[in-house]
């Protein structure tokens, strides 16, 4: 399938007033490419890594599969050294002539996908900082691209096996994704395709698989999930190697591919989520404060989620058919037609403004 084509801008033709409007402000993908990223891009790999912070106790996403699936649980936690993840992801590096490298020992016969987290595991948000001098100077973001500290939510390190597919999600902060060392395969969809997603009210995931899947290999079961043929209609394609920078805004769904590099490497990258500067003087009582992932619906909306299913869902199911469905498609496209009448009322008020 062919994607529309993320659209790609040298970090030296970005200005900090650009930021505003070229980033901010449009909320959509842009890789920027050759990015000054600090030591990491000439001395991190998988040998360093295990130098610097090797023995450092890590939780690691472990699966038989390459597709990681989060709705469906495909993968165990599991507790290990650094060191021993990297070797395991290494040893698994798939090679340039497409033959896996892992020869069938038992380690090396999984997928791994690392994320790493705080200072305090499951109770902070993840910081470079948490890996203490080892490696915490060695990552930042070209002068052109930091967001203002007061915005900044989270730096997270990100090693995985090359081949490993990581679900569709979306997250709520903004995100730039750094690649460091290998390259990486980038689906993105639009928020509007929310619903062709099958995401629940509840989750940030999408239980839909096979979104990146290539020719010959088994896709999206299009039988269960017929909308996602709609989101891969929308859908947005980047490819990002050493020293460029994904910009993902916030709300954008996107499902990864750790690509194929060459045997004993590993993908490396670091994500510095952020909340929008657009957003930051409204914020109070829209965030949730106990979000370390940045994966929690702002706090309205899971407010009214929770009045919807204690107040709404009970009068609505209670109908008898056919009225149950149909009052359920009437409010649907009630709910779609008022977000769209917001959106555009909005959109106007700030052309007014602008042409004032
Ligand atoms: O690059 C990765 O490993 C995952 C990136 C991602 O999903 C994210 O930045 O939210």
């Amino acid at each position: 399938m062919v994607f529309r084509p993320v659209p790609r801008r040298p970090c030296e033709t970005l200005t900090r007033d650009g930021l505003w409007t070229d980033i901010y402000r449009l909320q959509e993908p842009l890789i920027i490419t050759q990015c000054p990223i600090g030591p990491c891009a000439s001395t991190w790999d998988a040998q360093y890594l295990k130098q610097q912070c090797g023995q450092k106790e890590v939780s690691v996403h472990v699966a038989e599969e390459r597709s990681l699936n989060f709705v469906n649980r495909n993968f165990q936690y599991r507790l290990m050294k650094l060191a021993d993840a990297i070797d395991c992801m290494a040893a698994r590096g798939e090679r340039s002539d497409g033959q896996d490298g892992c020869n069938g020992t038992a380690a090396s016969a999984q997928w791994l996908s690392y994320r790493a987290l705080g200072e305090r595991p499951y109770k902070d948000v993840a910081s470079l900082q948490a890996f203490g001098k080892a490696i915490e100077g060695d990552f930042c973001l070209p002068e052109e691209l930091r967001p203002p500290d007061s915005c900044l939510f989270s730096t997270v390190l990100r090693l995985a096996t090359p081949g490993v597919r990581l679900w569709a999600h979306y997250d709520v902060p903004d995100n730039f994704l750094a690649q460091v060392k290998g390259t990486k395969r980038v689906l993105l969809f639009p928020p509007t395709q929310v619903g062709n997603l099958y995401i629940r009210p509840q989750d940030s995931s999408s239980p839909v698989v096979g979104l990146l899947s290539a020719e010959g290999e088994a896709g999206v079961d299009f039988d269960k999930y017929p909308r996602a043929r709609a989101a891969l209609d929308a859908a947005w394609e980047g490819c990002l190697s050493a020293g460029d920078v994904l910009f993902i805004p916030a709300l954008w769904l996107h499902t990864v591919e750790m690509r194929a590099l060459d045997h004993g490497d590993l993908s490396i990258s670091v994500n510095v989520f952020f909340h929008s500067p657009l957003l930051i003087e409204n914020k109070a009582g829209l965030f949730d404060g106990k979000d370390i992932y940045g994966n929690k619906d702002l706090v309205p909306f899971v407010k009214a989620m929770k009045t919807v299913d204690s107040q709404v869902m009970p009068l609505l199911r209670a109908l008898p058919e056919p009225y149950r469905q149909f009052y359920f498609t009437k409010l649907a496209s009630s709910l779609e037609e008022e977000g769209r009448t917001q959106a555009d009322t909005e959109s106007k008020g700030s052309e007014e403004q602008g042409s004032a």
